[in-house]
């Protein structure tokens, strides 16, 4: 986006739902009134409501709802989040292959990718992440942590919680935490996290992390597969400022970053995470095994008791929850 488009859509954005005149916008920004104009039209042309009203000016619909850097920043607490650091893009194959090249290019900590629409999100193990145009909110999140592969694991444990925190604030929804990078509202998935690791091979420091969520806001209708599985934050004809909850996220996940492991965060975690207590089955590769779910531990891995009595940590993995009849 040209700077001249950005300042003006930062300014309408910032005035939504209230009209500003053609020769104020003019003379706040230094510009022609050629060149506003030039800049509303294509900015109706990228899909914005703009409404203008002789007389009064240009207004941006109050229900106005497309990713931006200049939106995001509207919300955006957080001093880390500069304008420079985020990318958005309408539609792309996977924020996290993005944000992956953009890491192997030299991209710096706090790099955001966001889209309107993933042609091929991904999930874990090679899944793949539904991510349909306009309803959702997909972001990678580059950060270069130089640590072990247990803070990488530790960034998801912080991720979720992030989520949780930003879906209270923003929409008065509370989560829950399926283990270990799904967020549940009721029975429905309506957020997954991959946290990828890119490492060192010889000194095996996890040099760069891909953070990547993806929540499904209104999405209404899922692919077959997932129907009964998946679900949204809010139904079809809901509005809500999908910058404002990506802004909520992004400020919330680098307020806890720093304390990755805190008996805070992970208390936190715990008391979101709905199946602890809980009879599950784990899935290992071919293996499928009954266990009860019984903690949490402070590296976020989830300690089972197996139906023969034994322990176990699982540090990553699948588990599903049995139902209660069994
Ligand atoms: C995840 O994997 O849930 C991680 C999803 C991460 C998506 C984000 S979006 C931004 C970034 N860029 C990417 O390319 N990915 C990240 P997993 O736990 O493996 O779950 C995948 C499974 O969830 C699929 O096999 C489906 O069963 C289900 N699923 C797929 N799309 C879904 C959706 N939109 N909502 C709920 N469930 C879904």
């Amino acid at each position: 986006m040209t700077s001249t488009k950005s300042k003006i859509l930062a300014l309408l954005e910032g005035n939504r739902g209230q009209a500003l005149s053609g020769s104020d916008i003019a003379k706040k920004l230094h510009l022609s009134r050629s060149a506003v104009w030039k800049s509303i039209e294509e900015l109706r042309k990228e899909g914005y409501d703009i409404q203008a009203t002789t007389n009064k000016g240009y207004s941006l619909s109050e229900s106005s709802d497309i990713l931006s850097a200049e939106g995001l920043l509207l919300w955006a607490q957080n001093p880390t989040i500069t304008r420079d650091k985020i990318h958005v893009f309408k539609s792309i194959g996977s924020t996290n292959q993005e944000a992956k090249k953009m890491a192997v290019g030299g991209a710096g900590q706090g790099t955001i990718v966001l889209a309107e629409e993933q042609t091929e999100g991904r999930g874990r193990l090679g899944r793949s992440f539904f991510s349909p145009m306009g309803t959702g909110v997909y972001m990678s999140i580059v950060l270069r942590p130089r640590g072990t592969a247990e803070e990488a694991a530790l960034t998801t444990t912080a991720a979720a919680v992030a989520v949780c925190r930003a879906l209270y604030k923003v929409l008065e929804i509370e989560a829950g935490i399926k283990w270990v990078n799904d967020i549940f509202v009721g029975e429905r998935k309506v957020c997954g996290i991959l946290t990828e690791a890119m490492s060192d091979i010889q000194t095996g420091v996890v040099e760069t992390l891909i953070l990547g969520i993806g929540i499904n806001v209104t999405t209404e209708h899922f692919p077959e597969e997932i129907k009964n599985t998946a679900g949204s934050l809010l139904p079809a004809q809901c509005s809500v400022s999908r910058n404002r909850l990506a802004a909520a996220i992004l400020d919330e996940l680098f307020k806890l970053l720093p304390h990755l492991g805190s008996q805070e965060l992970m208390d936190e975690y715990r008391a979101r995470s709905f199946i602890t207590g809980k009879w599950i089955t784990v899935h290992r590769g071919d293996e499928n095994y009954e266990a009860k779910a019984l903690d949490i531990d402070s590296k976020g891995a989830l300690i089972i008791e197996k139906t023969d009595g034994s322990r176990e940590t699982l540090r990553s993995g699948e588990v599903t929850i049995r139902p209660r009849c069994s």
